[in-house]
């Protein structure tokens, strides 16, 4: 790059102490190598205060002389610093990690016959929607593959005002009722003397309030299975957990569930390759998302409702208002009447993803409550958490809060009052001012008339005490893989818990889902004595297994939206290198360039290709499938490097699918992996012998699960 000419600022002014004057009117930009970035004109709008004041030295505060001190009428430097100091809110005490995106929702199926809500009458109408994934336990800045429920809130914004759904990728809650959830989430955050572990459940004061808490056992089973380490926040169910009611133009209730299914399907990482996620990019999951979405790769969901009647309700073995219990889909079929599709990424990460408030009581007309315990201390907390959070009761005046249709009331003033009320009438009724809002009964909301009695108690129903149905139920509804994951998993984490009492009350529950699960369980922690059940005052029943709870049992093959990783040195083939970017990208999957420098390499044509990645800022735990294309010596000289040798190591130990050509050999050698036989192992696809469709076709059909008890011991 040309050096700068001598007008550099940072030579030419002695008040600058040697330090450059980017964005100085007429002069020219200098980075501080002295590089030539780009020419200043006349900037693209004026550097102003808050007041709109023309800012003329955005780099030098004013002095009392050169090397004076700085003067307290610097009333652009005070104003500058002091709106720094507070640019940050408090973080969402749970939740606090998230990243969302812009989308539509549209309608597909009218939902006349169940609700009035006004967003799901005309099929092909769409509206505008916002939606946040997050972690729950992590703070703000941790890693995105923590083992952990992930949010799933999405914001309708509908001509009758806004519906916020707030769920979770995981259709079972830990509690029953409300006012267990600051004990819940205190004791799965990190320890208040020590302030860690960050981001896990894995430590003493988590499994010690499970171990109490029977209740949680089936939300335990679903944590515990690889829904807690998704792919990618586009490929995940979500759930609105509760029970809700729709109501009916005609006043008519039905209950309902609410779903979301990806078309991407939900699909998990495995655990160990979790963990090396969290190091090699903690930002995975939203970086992820943002990219996909920026690339026009647009992710996409079916809204889906389970609705069922009073009857209906009546008749299943377990209550509906309770948040730890599903309804299997094979019960109650789910009926597709809508869609969401993300497109764009927030302008700005603050005011739309930090700003976002989703309450759950944030209902429109046709969508009402039910009384799980669950949901109503929600119907509280939600609205209170974005007072403290957003500091005002306008936090509705917050642009990504705001309706998107008509709002008007009398509430008045607050602080950041953004709108601007006319005329002297602010009450009502009121005689005067006959343009002012009023309320209808025809059109406005009306709660569901239910009839309510009772005496005040402080009890639990009976109905809520079956702990350990369900859990079996999902336990029995996994395929094999998934129930050496929740083994495994169960395994690791109590193996964190340095509370043996903690470790043998939980397996005391466990044995009461499934004597198996808990003898695995017991024989990982080494425990050899009897594991004594916990009393239970409902034992487990049976139900029939829900193949939909399991994630292998409903997936489908394909590498749409997937990434897969290429390892190429100097040399590299150029006609089988574009035949498989061809397959690839024709698959729907990306490929990445993984190079021994950040430049690219000079391919046998010589050409050059640059990389994506270097490799050790590739791993393979980054990617879906790899390629393994070394030229001869490349092979060679990959093999000396320990995070060439680890990246095929890596994705033979993470189960997946591996292209390579001979020249590869050395890497296999130095990584352990002589006798990885591409005979017996299907995910072994051995260029020239196989073709690059058949690399495709292995990497459309997932992880290689028969390699696992290979690379791991499975309790
Ligand atoms: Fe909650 C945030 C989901 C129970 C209290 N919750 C929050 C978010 C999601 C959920 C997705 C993040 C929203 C966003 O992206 O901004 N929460 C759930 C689900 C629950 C649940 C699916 C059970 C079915 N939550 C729950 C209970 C309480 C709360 C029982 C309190 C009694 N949740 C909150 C909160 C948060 C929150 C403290 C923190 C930040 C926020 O609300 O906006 O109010």
């Amino acid at each position: 790059m040309a050096k700068s000419p001598n007008k550099t600022p940072a030579a030419k002014s002695p008040v600058n102490g040697g330090q450059d004057r980017a964005g100085v009117v007429g002069e020219t930009l200098v980075a501080p190598g002295g590089e030539l970035h780009q020419q200043a004109g006349e900037p693209a709008s004026q550097l102003t205060t808050n007041q709109g004041v023309p800012i003329s030295d955005n780099q030098n505060s004013l002095k009392a002389g050169a090397r004076g001190p700085v003067l307290l009428q610097d009333f652009i430097l005070r104003e500058k610093i002091m709106h720094f100091d507070h640019e940050r809110i408090p973080e969402r005490v749970v939740h606090a990690r998230g990243s969302a995106a812009h989308g539509v929702f549209e309608c597909l199926d009218s939902c006349a016959d169940v609700t009035s809500a006004d967003f799901l009458q005309r099929p092909g109408e769409r509206i505008p929607v916002f939606t946040r994934f997050s972690t729950v336990a992590g703070n703000k800045g941790s890693m995105d593959l923590a083992r952990d429920v992930r949010g799933f809130a999405v914001k309708f914004y509908t001509q009758q005002g806004n519906f916020d759904l707030v769920g979770n990728n995981i259709p079972v809650f830990f509690i029953q009722d409300a006012i267990k959830f600051p004990d819940l989430i205190h004791a799965a955050k990190q320890d208040p003397d020590r302030e860690f572990p960050q981001a896990q459940t894995a430590h003493d004061t988590f499994w010690d309030y499970i171990s109490l808490t029977p209740e949680s056992m089936h939300m335990i089973m679903w944590i515990m299975s690889d829904r807690t380490i998704p792919r990618s926040y586009r490929m995940m169910e979500g759930f609105g957990v509760h029970t809700f009611r729709l109501v009916n133009a005609a006043g008519a209730s039905t209950f309902v569930k609410f779903h979301w299914r990806p078309k991407l399907n939900a699909q998990s990482v495995v655990w160990d390759e979790a963990v090396k996620i969290n190091g090699a990019d903690p930002d995975f999951h939203r970086r992820d998302l943002w990219e996909a979405i920026d690339t026009g790769d647009f992710p996409e969901w079916e809204f889906c409702l389970q609705t069922f009647t009073q009857d209906q309700a009546d008749a299943l073995p377990f209550d509906v208002l309770d948040a730890t219990k599903v309804i299997p889909e094979e019960v109650i079929p789910l009926r597709v009447v809508g869609r969401m599709v993300l497109d764009r990424n927030p302008d700005n990460f603050f005011a739309e993803t930090e700003q976002v408030a989703y309450c759950a009581s944030h209902v429109v007309p046709g969508i009402d409550f039910t009384n799980d315990p669950l949901l109503q201390g929600r119907l509280f907390s939600y609205q209170d958490t974005q007072l403290k959070r957003l500091g005002s009761p306008n936090f509705h005046q917050i642009p990504i809060n705001q309706p998107k249709c008509p709002f008007h009331n009398l509430q008045r003033d607050g602080h950041m009052q953004m709108g601007i009320p006319k005329g002297q009438v602010n009450y009502e009724p009121s005689s005067l001012g006959a343009d002012v809002a009023r309320e209808s009964q025809a059109t406005g909301y009306r709660t569901f008339p239910a009839l309510e009695t009772g005496e005040q108690l402080r009890v639990r129903p009976d109905a809520f005490a079956d702990h350990y149905t369900q859990a079996r139920m999902f336990f029995i509804s996994q395929t094999e893989p998934e129930r050496d994951h929740i083994v495994a998993a169960l395994i690791f984490e109590l193996s964190k818990c340095n509370l043996a009492a903690v470790r043998e009350a939980v397996l005391s529950r466990l044995v009461n889902i499934d004597e198996t699960l808990a003898a695995r369980v017991a024989a990982g922690l080494g425990l050899r004595g009897e594991i004594t059940p916990a009393p239970a005052p409902v034992p487990a029943g049976e139900m029939e297994p829900s193949p939909a709870l399991s994630i292998l049992a409903k997936s489908a093959p394909g590498l749409v939206g997937r990434k897969v990783g290429c390892l190429v040195t100097d040399g590299v083939d150029d006609a089988l290198l574009e035949e498989v970017r061809q397959a690839v990208t024709a698959a729907g999957a990306k490929l990445a360039i993984v190079a021994p420098t950040i430049t690219g390499v000079v391919t046998a044509g010589g050409a050059l290709l640059p990389a994506d990645f270097r490799v050790d800022g590739g791993p393979s735990v980054l990617f879906d499938a790899v390629v393994l294309m070394p030229s001869d010596e490349g092979g060679a000289a990959l093999a000396l490097e320990a995070t060439a040798v680890n990246f095929v190591r890596d994705a033979f130990g993470h189960l997946k699918v591996i292209g390579y050509l001979p020249s590869a050999a050395p890497l296999f050698v130095k990584g352990g992996l002589s006798d990885a036989n591409p005979d017996v192992d299907a995910g072994l696809i051995n260029f020239p012998k196989a073709a690059v469709a058949d690399f495709i076709a292995a990497a459309e059909s997932g992880r290689i699960w028969a390699r696992e008890p290979m690379v791991r011991k499975v309790f």
